[in-house]
């Protein structure tokens, strides 16, 4: 009840600040938390899809996203958001996400945002219930659960604050230097904090000292506070309300610094925009003055402050409001640390036995298991585990695309090789390197093609159209020999497959009434092997439940092919070890075959 922060909250951390993410992911480690305290990171220029952060000696990635309603959708339950924008982004990253909803707290470090706006800003979040803490703020912690960015310092300052772990003290502070100060004084005069606000130090900010104060009176963990005012503003007179009308009764300790101002003969602004008297009531010796006569504690000078948290502290430990802390135990964040190469997130060799997709080999290569090749290609390819119909499919696939004669472009190129002399592996990617756009490798554009044209609705004559004017043939229509007439089985196959076992297969449908178009003008445009593979390719994705982004990039990395380079290394595997097994010599090609037509070359 009442805590800002518990070991569960997890934030989205909005600019790669890589620093400030470490910061907390050190502390993370430190206090043996479970999840990293940052769920996602907003960096809307950024291409890359995460950021490597050390976790211990170890490394995680964190994912990143363009937007903050992306990277919400993606971690819903991260009901923090750290906003790091700069001044002239913070505001409307705010209010992005108040109106987005789902976050209990916006931390905003920006200063200097226009005061028109960050009033709004700040009245509009208090209308949902969310609290701000800053603008211009180094944040927030709760020891032992949860802290923000660059609060506390370094982890060294940390422990030695006793950041680390809760102690009995609720401590609010408009600064953030001041903050760690304090958390240091109160380590070595009391317990150390059980949760901590710097509330910022703009002239408006969103959490005011009473908010922060009146949480704390709630939370169990808070038996006695501080509050580190300064001269300007007047809200230290809301704690002294509370204190007189009973809804503060924990101790408060308090002193508002910037006393030396009545040493100047004008008005002086100190470093916080805040930080200015505008009029008696707002000087910092108004201020002590006020609060020592509500009740609260008061020291005579700041350097008394330490005595008199001393002074509270020991009384309140005396009567057995406050009892022992146990030190827990803690991590150590190692001197030395090694950022890593390479990321693996398919298989893992480490164990007693390898995995793919965190599933030991075995369970998946033995006989008993009733798993195929279909299933490792789920795993190791998407790292899912795929329903046996699609499992079933892209086994379908494989066996399908595996050979289709020596006369293919590609079996011809490795036959040619294994009869150089050349090894299987040196004939096989010769014939590999055949697969392209024409020959097997039209499947990714196939599907990018036709996923486009019925995304956005087009007739297939608009199709045709506008394929002429992008000056490509269809990828995925037309074959050399196969036609109307004389039809392509394994085409015929895999779509009596899909009508049997796919739970839709709406981009088949629309490819045929394409096909019925193309094979209206030649009857060997007909909708061939690799169209159909890579349109059903997306139909299976789509009945599995990935989303259209996501089917995209699986087009785009040329994921699709890849089942055709797959199937058919089998046969040209085949092809070379047949061109071996019969000794078959060097190939020349028949001259009588080649029409030459070579002219002299003109001087220049
Ligand atoms: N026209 C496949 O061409 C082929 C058109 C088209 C609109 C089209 C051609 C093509 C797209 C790429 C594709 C995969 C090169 C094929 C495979 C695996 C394989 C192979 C095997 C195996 C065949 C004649 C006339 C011209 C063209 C027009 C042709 N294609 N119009 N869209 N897609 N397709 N590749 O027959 O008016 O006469 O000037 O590039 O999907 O590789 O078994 O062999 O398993 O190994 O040589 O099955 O279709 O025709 O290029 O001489 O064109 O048709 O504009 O019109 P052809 P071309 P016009 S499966």
């Amino acid at each position: 009840m009442g805590k800002l922060f518990t070991r569960d909250t997890q934030a989205i951390f909005w600019n790669n600040n890589k620093t400030a993410i470490q910061r907390m992911l050190d502390y993370d480690y430190t206090i043996k938390r479970e999840k990293p305290s940052v769920a996602a990171i907003v960096a809307p220029t950024s291409g890359n899809k995460f950021e490597k952060f050390f976790w211990g000696g170890d490394e995680i990635m964190i994912p990143l996203y363009k937007s903050t309603t992306e990277a919400k959708a993606a971690q819903p339950q991260a009901d923090v958001l750290l906003n790091f924008a700069s001044f002239r982004t913070a505001y409307d990253v705010t209010m992005e996400a108040l109106n987005l909803g789902g976050f209990k707290t916006i931390m905003i470090t920006a200063e200097g945002i226009p005061e028109r706006l960050a009033r709004g800003m700040n009245a509009y979040a208090r209308e949902l219930n969310v609290t701000v803490i800053g603008p211009a703020t180094v944040g927030a912690i709760v020891p032992g659960a949860f802290k923000i960015a660059n609060i506390g310092g370094t982890i060294e300052n940390i422990i030695n604050s006793k950041l680390h772990r809760a102690g009995s003290c609720g401590l609010v502070t408009r600064s953030g230097g001041l903050f760690n100060e304090l958390s240091n004084i109160i380590a070595i005069n009391a317990d150390g904090i059980a949760e901590g606000v710097a509330i910022g130090g703009d002239r408006f900010v969103g959490s005011v000292f009473i908010d922060n104060l009146l949480r704390m009176e709630k939370n169990d963990d808070v038996k006695y506070m501080i509050l580190l005012g300064e001269v300007g503003g007047t809200e230290e007179y809301k704690v002294i309300e509370a204190v007189k009308s009973g809804k503060i009764t924990k101790p408060i300790i308090a002193w508002c610094i910037g006393t030396i101002a009545k040493y100047y003969d004008s008005g002086v602004q100190f470093g916080h925009a805040g930080a200015s008297a505008n009029g008696d009531m707002e000087t910092a010796e108004a201020k002590n003055r006020a609060m020592a006569e509500a009740g609260i504690h008061v020291p005579a000078t700041f350097n008394d402050l330490p005595a008199t948290i001393m002074e509270v502290y020991s009384d309140l430990k005396a009567k057995g409001v406050i009892g022992e802390i146990e030190e827990p135990e803690i991590n150590t964040v190692p001197k030395v640390r090694r950022p890593k190469n390479f990321i693996c997130t398919i298989s893992d060799d480490r164990g007693e036995e390898a995995t793919y997709a965190g599933f030991p080999i075995s369970s998946v290569a033995t006989p008993d298991t009733g798993k195929g090749i279909g299933d490792v290609i789920s795993l190791l390819w998407f790292k899912k585990q795929y329903p046996k119909w699609a499992t079933d499919f892209i086994e379908t696939v494989i066996k399908t695309v595996a050979d289709h004669g020596p006369a293919v472009s590609g079996a011809h190129n490795a036959k040619v090789t294994a009869r150089a002399g050349k090894s299987v592996v040196e004939a096989l990617v010769t014939g590999l390197l055949t697969i392209g756009p024409r020959f097997g490798g039209a499947i990714d554009g196939a599907a990018k093609y036709f996923k486009y044209a019925d995304d956005n609705n087009m007739t297939p004559a608009e199709f045709l159209g506008y394929m002429k004017k992008e000056g490509v043939p269809i990828p995925g229509i037309g074959h050399r020999i196969k036609s109307l007439k004389n039809p392509d089985l394994r085409v015929t196959g895999l779509m009596n497959y899909a009508a049997e076992h796919f739970p839709s297969h709406s981009l088949l449908d629309y490819a045929k009434t394409v096909e019925a178009l193309t094979t209206s003008k030649k009857e060997n445009l007909i909708l061939n092997v690799d169209g159909t593979i890579g349109i059903l390719m997306v139909d299976m994705w789509r009945a599995l439940g990935y989303s259209e982004e996501e089917i995209n990039e699986f087009i785009e990395s040329g994921t699709l092919n890849a089942f055709f380079i797959v199937g058919r290394s089998i046969g040209f595997i085949g092809h070379v070890l047949d061109e071996k097994r019969l000794a078959m010599p060097m190939y020349r090609h028949p001259m009588d075959d080649i029409l030459y037509d070579v002219q002299k070359a003109e001087k220049l």
